[in-house]
């Protein structure tokens, strides 16, 4: 199986970022976590995403706050899909990261998920993944399912509560 390389701008998104490993692991989906920046790690950023392919990644998810232009870079290295998740961090609620990230020019995509939408990010990549892997696909049925009955269980109780 491929596995899914997850970069985060700075340490200080890791509490975000756990949500997406934790996700992955959950399936069982091998990773590789790093912290490299657009703007201060710019060369290491680049050399992993160039190399990115050949080391056997499938998809990377990239995390970052403020002017958040790290999906981007790694975008434009590599043609393997890039799933950017804009951090709420600094001043601006993730207004900032959420426009720097989702605004990408044509010809260099990023699939965007919410503010903060680490988990989503993670069950985006493990979908790409399902597409070769049955066993997966039925994993993401039984999980789909699991959430389902969950709020089911949530609106019977509220509904003899209320
Ligand atoms: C971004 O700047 C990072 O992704 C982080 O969300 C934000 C603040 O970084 P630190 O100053 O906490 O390292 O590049």
């Amino acid at each position: 199986m491929k596995k899914i390389g997850i970069i985060m701008g700075s340490d200080s998104d890791l509490p975000i970022v756990q949500k997406a490993v934790d996700t992955l692991k959950a399936f069982d989906i091998p990773y590789e976590v790093h912290i490299f920046s657009a703007h201060r790690t710019p060369v290491e950023a680049r050399n992993f995403s160039v190399n990115a392919r050949e080391s056997g990644f499938g998809a990377i998810i990239c995390a970052a706050g403020m002017a958040a232009h790290l999906a981007g870079a790694i975008a434009a290295n590599t043609t393997i899909p890039v799933v950017g998740i804009p951090i709420a961090s600094g001043g601006l609620g993730g207004m900032d990261a959420l426009l720097s990230t989702v605004q990408m020019p044509s010809g260099i995509p990023v699939a965007t998920v919410a503010v903060n939408g680490a988990v989503n990010a993670a069950l985006l990549c493990i979908q790409m993944l399902s597409l070769e892997d049955k066993e997966l696909a039925d994993k993401l049925d039984a999980k789909r399912k699991a959430d389902a009955e969950a709020i089911l269980t949530k609106d019977v109780t509220i509904a003899s509560q209320l």
